[in-house]
């Protein structure tokens, strides 16, 4: 799949960007970079993969299970949701309603695939949030579904578990701690602005996690697992922070 050749991004790019967006760590490793030349050396890059990690334990660890993302008016919904991918909109899958099924695999006790009409028979709720992009754009808009931790719940996942990992229908992926994916404002997005939730936007659904940034919000997901294993995900085998909260 050429979409998937995307160049390797060293770790040092994203840390630089995570501080020019005022965001914490790193200060460190910059002031010791900055003035030489090694920046694309292994033992730098080790390093820095290490202190991500070690970053992800933190945040981790201070992630308040019931902090809430900030909420907004519906007037501050401006028409008009912002894509993006790591491909063009034009190319975004097209998932059939009714032949999807979301498959459900590791630690759930019912694993039986979910239909897009079971999904939507879940209760919903709304929110109207502001999507943050690392990339240094973002949008406040509504999203419906059902809550991410009602349907863990009727799965059987195992909530003790450490991990929730997403795979879609593009080739993305990408994986959450369970902290997050039980964050009462974590949903199934099934609707966009009260409207089903357009193709281009993730149908049948984005897994909307206002807490975190835009690139852990994975769109046309097909397969959902609960896992203790290290986890990972499309831009955090790039460079970027997997833990990546707001
Ligand atoms: N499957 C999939 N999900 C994805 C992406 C992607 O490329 N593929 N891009 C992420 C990024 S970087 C962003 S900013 C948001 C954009 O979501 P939106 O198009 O709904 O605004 O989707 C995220 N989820
Ligand atoms: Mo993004």
């Amino acid at each position: 799949m050429t979409r998937l050749k995307i160049e390797r991004q060293p770790l040092v790019t994203s840390i630089e960007r995570r501080v020019f967006l005022g965001r914490t760590l790193s200060v460190g490793a910059l002031a010791l970079l900055s003035g030489c030349d090694i920046s694309d050396q292994d033992e730098v890059q080790s390093l820095l993969k290490f202190m991500s990690r070690w970053n992800d334990r933190a945040q981790a660890f201070l992630f308040n299970r019931q902090r809430l993302a900030p909420t907004y008016p519906e007037s501050a919904v401006l028409p008009g949701a912002r894509y993006n991918a790591y491909f063009p909109a034009e190319e975004a899958p097209k998932l059939d309603a009714a032949d999807y099924r979301l498959e459900l695999s590791g630690l759930i006790g019912d694993k039986r695939p979910w239909t897009v009409d079971q999904i939507h028979a879940l209760a919903q709720e709304s929110q109207i949030t502001r999507h943050v992009c690392v990339e240094g754009w973002s949008y406040i808009g509504k999203w419906s579904g059902p809550r991410f931790s009602e349907f863990l719940q009727r799965i059987g996942a195992d909530l003790t578990a450490k991990y929730v990992g997403f795979q879609c229908a593009d080739g993305y992926y990408g994986s959450i701690d369970m902290p997050t994916a039980l964050h009462p404002q974590t949903i199934m997005a099934v609707k966009l602005a009260d409207e089903i939730l357009p193709q281009q936007f993730g149908f049948p659904f984005k897994v909307r996690i206002p807490t975190k940034l835009g690139f852990k919000n994975p769109k046309w997901v097909t397969t959902i697992w609960v896992t203790n294993r290290e986890p990972s995900g499309f831009w955090e085998d790039r460079g970027y922070n997997w833990f990546s909260g707001l």
